[in-house]
């Protein structure tokens, strides 16, 4: 389905005016107002091919109906939601839930949506039909020469279809670990697992990157193999430049003080971006912001102070995506939801009081410290991320567009009720 551009402006039309009111009050309140708007105009976040599907548990799943059933519908679902928020310009494919069989053809859809291809992600936490070897016990990480082997050649074959799509990075992420106490040498596990990883970074060209996710649990529940930033780092140090750490925000224990691995990640010129995604217990796939915004909002203080620190573009120096594919909501109206947090957050990092707060530091002023960083927070950016999807000819309320639009319904009729699309 294809959001016609008049039915956007007639919604802006609409809500213009009390828009305006809005965004006056809240520019009155920030002074740099305009530096914000033109970081936020700039400021896009990949849809992962896999969200695009109502998520599911060991329980169960409930579709949505008119779900994409080819790659093909997947994108023209993330141009849905690109039409709408103007901040989600590209996709990220998972190997082998979305072949790119045709990457012309593929790559000349999405360019007429505006959109381009991001990380793509390998995937030897599944077995496949056709798989010679199982990873039931691991794949990079395997005792089995020949297993290592296996998930060695997906992964270089990801990367060809990488290639091919413009995409600039390959994302690992292993669920190699083990059970039980006793079951594995860890020593050998890392070592496998770094062997394995330097034919694959081998074969990268030399302007793409590696990013390492890592993971404290699940699948395995008594050790993961790259459990943590600590060896997804040193994982990253070992191979060289072109690999850094991905970190996915559902990947650590609770009380994890995410901000601060950010930080010195950045400082280390080793953060490859993000996966965004809330949690309360785990990898639990929540909308980004929804149980945890100030969180959110301390990464992004991070974020913003550390790139600056480095002067890296903000927009196009870091992989931002989203990875999350919850089972209770319609998965277009999700990923809007999330996009809309993750703009927030940065909008309240970019109008922090810099100076104030580096003074307060200096001056172990505490309290003030905390003041600084709230008076931020506290502040309704909603307007500005609005007005800045405006200006780039987005809508200005996008959900209560994508509903009076009744655009599932219409893939619905499309597509039908029963279609499943691949994924988690
Ligand atoms: C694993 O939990 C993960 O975060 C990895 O990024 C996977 O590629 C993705 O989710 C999809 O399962
Ligand atoms: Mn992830």
């Amino acid at each position: 389905m294809h959001l016609e551009t008049k039915a956007i402006d007639e919604h802006n039309h609409q809500h213009l005016g009390e828009h305006k009111r809005r965004f006056e009050f809240a520019a009155g309140e920030i002074v740099n107002t305009t530096e914000v708007l033109d970081k936020l105009i700039a400021f896009n976040i990949a849809i992962p091919s896999w969200a695009l599907g109502t998520g599911g548990t060991r329980f169960g799943r409930f579709p949505e109906g008119g779900e994409p059933r080819s790659l093909e519908e997947k994108i023209e679902d993330v141009g849905l939601i690109h039409a709408l928020n103007r901040s989600s310009n590209s996709i990220s494919l998972h190997i082998p839930w979305d072949i790119p069989e045709n990457a012309s053809s593929v790559k000349a859809l999405a360019a007429q949506l505006g959109l381009h291809f991001d990380a793509v992600n390998s995937n030897t936490f599944q077995d496949q039909k056709d798989q010679k070897l199982s990873y039931k016990l691991g794949s990079l990480h395997h005792t089995d020469k020949a297993v290592r082997r296996q998930a060695i050649e997906h992964n270089i074959q990801v990367i060809k279809y990488g290639v091919e799509l413009d995409s600039k990075a390959l994302s690992v992420w292993l669920s190699d670990g083990s059970n039980f106490p006793g079951q594995l040498n860890f020593r050998t596990a890392f070592q496998n697992t770094l062997e394995s990883l330097q034919e694959i970074y081998e074969a990268l060209p030399s302007d793409r990157k590696m990013w390492i996710e890592y993971k404290p649990y699940e699948p395995n529940f008594y050790s993961t193999t790259i459990a943590d930033w600590g060896q997804s780092h040193l994982l990253a140090s070992k191979l060289g430049d072109k690999a850094k750490t991905l970190v996915d925000l559902g990947h650590h224990l609770q009380g994890t003080n995410i901000e601060q691995i950010v930080s010195l990640l950045l400082m280390e010129g080793k953060l490859a971006g993000f996966h965004f995604n809330d949690s309360k217990y785990g990898d639990d796939d929540l909308t980004v912001g929804s149980i945890n915004p100030y969180q959110l909002f301390l990464i992004f203080n991070e974020l913003v102070e550390g790139m600056d620190a480095r002067n890296m573009n903000h927009a196009k120096d870091m992989g931002w995506m989203i990875d999350a594919s919850h089972n209770v909501k319609d998965p277009i109206e999700d990923l809007i939801q999330s996009v809309e947090a993750i703009k927030i957050a940065y909008a309240q990092a970019l109008i922090i009081d810099r100076n104030a707060l580096v003074e307060a530091q200096q001056r172990n002023d505490v309290a003030l410290a905390q003041e600084v960083l709230q008076q931020a927070y506290r502040t309704d950016v909603r307007p500005l991320v609005a007005e800045a999807r405006l200006r780039a000819g987005g809508a200005l309320q996008p959900i209560t567009l994508f509903r009076q639009e009744n655009v599932r319904k219409n893939l619905l009729k499309e597509r039908g009720s029963k279609t499943i699309s691949t994924g988690l």
